[in-house]
């Protein structure tokens, strides 16, 4: 059995092998699991032999759940390198990621470069990254419009959705009941920013028919926002009569036990899908985030013009910070938690950095152990 490595797939050296083809009736049915389809993802597909395109929908431990059509799903076995333990978490496929099977098997044998990929870090004391979702185009931001509107937990929000490289769009429900909330002074800084504002109410079809620009054939939706924002109910919303896939499906894993299954492709009537997945509640930074990229430009342009290029903006003269919050130009609020999330991500960075120079140093005492083999009995 032939595989390939993962990390080729960029310069792939695939020379003598058939390449990858799609049939027609193949695409239709990609297109409706959000198969892009389009000159870089035909690119893609040059690049590789010949196999089974497919989308991971789920991971469990001993394998993966693939769809190759919005009624076809199946497990399918993991690249071998993903099941060593030192192997990056980050480096093996997740929800949302495409994967190229072995013709006539279930065995993957490649992951396709991502597009976007959605990822926060692990609770705890420990850093670690935890991908979430590969391959989105749009995130959907739900909040309502009730007691539970903050801001701030938007602004989080938006820089780690930018970092992902998908697009941010804002979505606040519940404007049925709250017709006369006026959010627009609290919203202005993100509005000023490109991200898309809708108000919907998520429980008519009608309403949320605003929301079908991002959807469609080859398009991948997330949704994320805190408990009882309105996420369900709008998906349900989408699916018109069709029913939420929720309910967790058991199903046995190798060793006979019951393990417990996320379905996470949810097919839309329109085309495309959304992605479900439990893990996008609690979103602690990566420290990989750009504030200047991910929605606060406006700030990042204000300390520009600052007189000293190192001010603090505490009380230093020809500061613009302070004279923007002075003037109610800035949102002393935004401008807080603008200080607030970059304090996170400059910790959450020291993080990311000290994990890279142990997995460095872990490479290099392997290599020094295998060159003292090798010294010891010659080359093979
Ligand atoms: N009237 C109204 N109720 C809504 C709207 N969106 C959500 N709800 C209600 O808010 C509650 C929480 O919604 P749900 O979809 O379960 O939130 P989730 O936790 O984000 O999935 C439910 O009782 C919904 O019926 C809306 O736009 N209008
Ligand atoms: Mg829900
Ligand atoms: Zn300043």
């Amino acid at each position: 059995m032939r595989r390939i490595c993962a990390s080729c797939l960029n310069d792939p050296p695939h020379g003598r092998m058939k390449p990858m083809q799609l049939t027609a009736d193949a695409r239709t049915r990609l297109l409706a699991i959000g198969w892009p389809d389009d000159a870089a993802a035909r690119a893609t597909l040059e690049g590789l032999p010949d196999g089974r395109l497919a989308r991971v929908s789920a991971q469990h431990r001993s394998g993966y759940i693939v769809a190759t059509a919005t009624d076809h799903e199946f497990p399918a076995q993991s690249l071998a390198a993903w099941m060593r333990p030192r192997f990056p978490a980050e480096d093996r496929a997740v929800v949302g990621d495409w994967v190229l099977l072995e013709l006539g098997t279930d065995q993957i044998i490649a992951l396709l470069p991502r597009r976007t990929l959605l990822k926060r870090a692990a609770a705890g004391e420990a850093y670690k990254q935890q991908p979430i979702a590969a391959n989105i185009d749009t995130v959907l931001v739900v909040s309502g419009l009730d007691m539970d509107f903050n801001p701030r937990r938007l602004e989080r929000y938006l820089l780690l959705v930018r970092t992902s490289g998908a697009e941010p769009v804002l979505v606040l429900t519940k404007n049925d009941l709250h017709p006369d909330a006026d959010v627009d002074a609290l919203l202005a800084g993100i509005a000023a920013q490109d991200v898309a504002i809708h108000r919907v109410n998520a429980k008519d079809l009608a309403s949320v028919a605003v929301l079908h620009q991002y959807l469609g054939p080859g398009r991948s939706t997330v949704l994320i926002g805190s408990s009882g924002a309105g996420k369900s109910t709008l998906t349900n919303t989408l699916l018109g009569t069709q029913k939420i896939r929720t309910a967790a499906v058991r199903e046995h894993d190798s060793r006979g036990r019951h393990t417990t299954t996320h379905r996470a492709l949810i097919a839309l009537p329109q085309g495309g899908c959304l992605i479900d997945s439990p893990g996008m509640r609690e979103l602690k930074l990566t420290g990989e985030e750009s504030l200047e990229e991910g929605g606060f430009e406006d700030i990042e342009a204000l300390a520009m013009q600052c007189r000293f290029s190192d001010c603090r903006h505490a009380s230093e003269p020809g500061c613009a910070m302070r004279a923007a919050l002075e003037s109610g130009a800035l949102d002393p609020a935004r401008y807080a938690n603008y200080r607030k999330l970059g304090v996170e991500v400059a910790t959450a960075a020291q993080g990311l950095a000290a994990q890279q120079a142990r997995r460095t140093e872990a490479r290099e005492a392997e290599k020094g152990y295998k060159k003292k083999t090798k010294d010891k009995y010659g080359r093979k």
